[in-house]
C-alpha cells in the first residue's frame, strides 16, 4: 500500500491545483516586486505588472533569473524579507567565483522539511525507522535539509555528515540504520569500503536510499541496489531554489515527482528561451510560489530534463521529471559531438566488468580535441591476462563509439586510482578549460 505524507496535496486533481498554483503565483509575484528591487527593475523593463500575472497561464510573461543574477546581488540582495525573518542561511559554491546565498525563514524551514517528509514516506520510512545521514551539514543543503524531513517523520536520526568512511560502516552496522541519504557516489563508495572490511549486506539493515545531488544512471542504480541489498531512490533539488525535496522519486521509480504545490517547473530551449511542449527535453525552469524570505521567479537551473505529466502507479498526480541528464554546463562537446558523462556511465556499467569509476579526460593537441577515458578495473580483473584486459578495453571503446558516434582512448588504471569522492564525483577533467 502506497503511504503519502500529505495525501490532500500529493494527490490533488490538476484543475485544484493550477488554482492553488495561480493564486500562490500572484501573491509571489507582488510580493518580490514589492520587496527585491532586481525583480521590479527587471519586470519594468519587460513591461509586466504584478497585476499582468492572473494565473498560471501568465507566468511566460516574466522575465527569466539567472545565478549570474545571485552573484550581482550577492549576498542578501535578493532576499524578499527583511533580515530578522530569516533564521538560516546556506550557501553554494558553484564552479567558478563568488559563492551564492540564500536564506529560509522558520515557515520556509517548515516547507522544506515537509517536502524532505513526502519524499522519505513515498520511500516507505516511518517513525520507526533510523536514518543515516552521510550528506555533507554545513552550508551545503543535503545534510540538514534531510535531517529536517526525517525528524518531521519521527525517524531516529544519525548525523554522520561526510568523512571516515570506515567508520561510517560501523555506524550503519552497529546501529541498525534503514535509510541512507548521500550521494550516489559515495554509496559505492561504502559499498567499497563495506567489502574491504568484510561486511557483507545481509549484516547490514538498508531497506533504502535517497541519493542525489549529481546525476547518476539507471546502471548505477542496480549496482548500487545490488551492493547494498537496498531500493535506491532519486532525490533532486538545488541551492537556489531549496535544497533536497524539490522533486522526489516514488515507489514506481521512474522519475521524480516535482512538489508542484510549492515550484512550478517549466521546460525551456536553452537557446531561445522558448517554452516548450510537456514531453520535450530542456532546460528545466522552477518558479517558487510559497517561499519567504527567497523565491526565484523562473529561476534558469541548466539541467537538462524531461516532465511527464499523467497519474503516476503510485497514484500521485504531481508531474514527474525523468533523471537529469546532466547540466547544460556539464555537457562536454568533442570534436564537434555533444557528450554527458551519465552517456558514458551507462556504456561502462552495461557492459558491467569494470568497477564503476571512470574519469573523463579531455584536452586539445593541434587543434583537435583529445578524448580519454580512465576506467577503473574491478579488483577481480586485476590479476587478468594482458590479452584479456586489451580485450575489456576494446570492447569499451566499441561500446562508446556506438553509443556518442566518437573515437575514444580507453585507458584501463588500476583499483583504486580514481580519487574516491565523500560528496559529489569529478567525472571530467576537461584540460582544454585550464590553458
Ligand atoms: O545538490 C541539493 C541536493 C542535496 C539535492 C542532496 C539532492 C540531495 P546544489 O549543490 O546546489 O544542491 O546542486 C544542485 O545538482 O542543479 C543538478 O545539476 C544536480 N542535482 C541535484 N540532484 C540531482 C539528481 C544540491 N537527483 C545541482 N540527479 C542541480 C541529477 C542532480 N542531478
Amino acid at each position: 500500500m502506497e503511504r503519502y505524507w500529505n495525501e490532500e496535496m500529493e494527490r490533488m486533481d490538476r484543475k485544484s491545483l493550477e488554482t492553488l498554483q495561480s493564486y500562490r503565483l500572484m501573491r509571489t509575484v507582488r510580493r518580490v516586486y514589492e520587496n527585491v528591487p532586481l525583480y521590479r527593475e527587471r519586470m519594468d523593463a519587460a513591461g509586466v505588472k504584478p497585476e499582468d500575472i492572473r494565473s498560471v497561464a501568465d507566468l511566460h510573461k516574466l522575465p527569466f533569473t539567472y545565478k549570474q543574477d545571485l552573484r550581482d546581488t550577492y549576498p542578501y540582495g535578493m532576499f524578499a524579507v527583511p533580515m530578522n525573518e530569516v533564521v538560516r542561511l546556506h550557501a553554494s559554491s558553484g564552479t567558478t567565483g563568488k559563492k551564492i546565498v540564500v536564506g529560509y525563514t522558520a515557515n520556509d524551514l517548515d516547507m522544506w522539511a515537509e517536502c524532505c517528509a513526502r519524499a522519505l514516506t513515498a520511500a516507505g520510512a516511518d517513525s520507526n525507522d533510523f536514518m543515516h545521514v552521510s550528506y555533507g551539514y554545513g552550508l551545503f543543503t543535503g545534510g540538514l535539509g534531510l535531517h529536517g524531513g526525517a525528524e518531521k517523520v519521527g525517524m531516529t536520526v544519525i548525523p554522520v555528515s561526510t568523512g571516515n568512511t570506515k567508520q561510517q560502516v560501523t555506524i550503519l552496522k552497529d546501529f541498525g540504520s534503514t535509510y541512507i541519504c548521500c550521494t550516489p557516489s559515495y554509496a559505492l563508495n561504502l559499498a567499497e569500503t563495506m567489502k574491504e572490511m568484510g561486511i557483507t549486506k545481509d549484516e547490514i539493515q538498508l531497506r533504502a536510499g535517497l541519493f542525489g545531488a549529481e546525476p547518476w544512471t539507471e546502471e548505477m542504480r542496480q549496482d548500487i541496489e545490488d551492493k547494498l541489498g537496498l531500493k535506491a531512490l532519486d532525490i533532486y533539488g538545488l541551492t537556489e531554489i531549496l535544497g533536497p525535496g524539490v522533486a522526489y522519486e516514488c515507489s514506481a521509480q521512474t522519475g521524480m515527482h516535482i512538489n508542484e504545490d510549492h515550484f512550478i517547473a517549466e521546460i525551456i530551449d536553452p537557446d531561445t528561451g522558448e517554452v516548450l511542449p510537456d514531453g520535450a527535453q530542456g532546460e528545466l525552469v522552477f518558479t517558487c510560489i510559497s517561499k519567504e524570505a527567497f523565491p526565484m521567479l523562473r529561476y534558469r537551473t541548466r539541467d537538462i530534463v524531461q516532465l511527464e505529466r499523467g497519474v503516476c502507479s503510485c497514484g500521485r498526480t504531481f508531474v514527474k521529471m525523468k533523471k537529469p541528464m546532466g547540466r547544460s554546463d556539464d555537457m562536454l562537446i568533442i570534436r564537434g559531438v555533444n557528450v554527458f558523462p551519465s552517456q558514458i556511465e551507462s556504456v561502462l556499467l552495461s557492459l558491467g566488468n569494470t568497477a564503476p569509476y571512470y574519469q573523463i579526460i579531455v584536452d586539445r593537441v593541434n587543434n583537435t580535441d583529445t578524448f580519454e577515458i580512465q576506467v577503473e578495473i574491478s579488483p577481480e580483473m586485476f590479476t587478468d591476462t594482458v590479452k584479456n584486459l586489451e580485450e575489456q578495453a576494446k570492447q569499451i571503446r566499441e561500446a562508446v563509439h556506438t553509443t556518442l558516434g566518437i573515437q575514444a582512448k580507453i585507458t584501463l588504471v588500476e583499483p583504486k586510482t580514481i580519487p574516491r569522492t565523500e560528496g559529489k564525483a569529478v567525472h571530467v577533467v576537461d584540460h582544454r578549460k585550464l590553458h
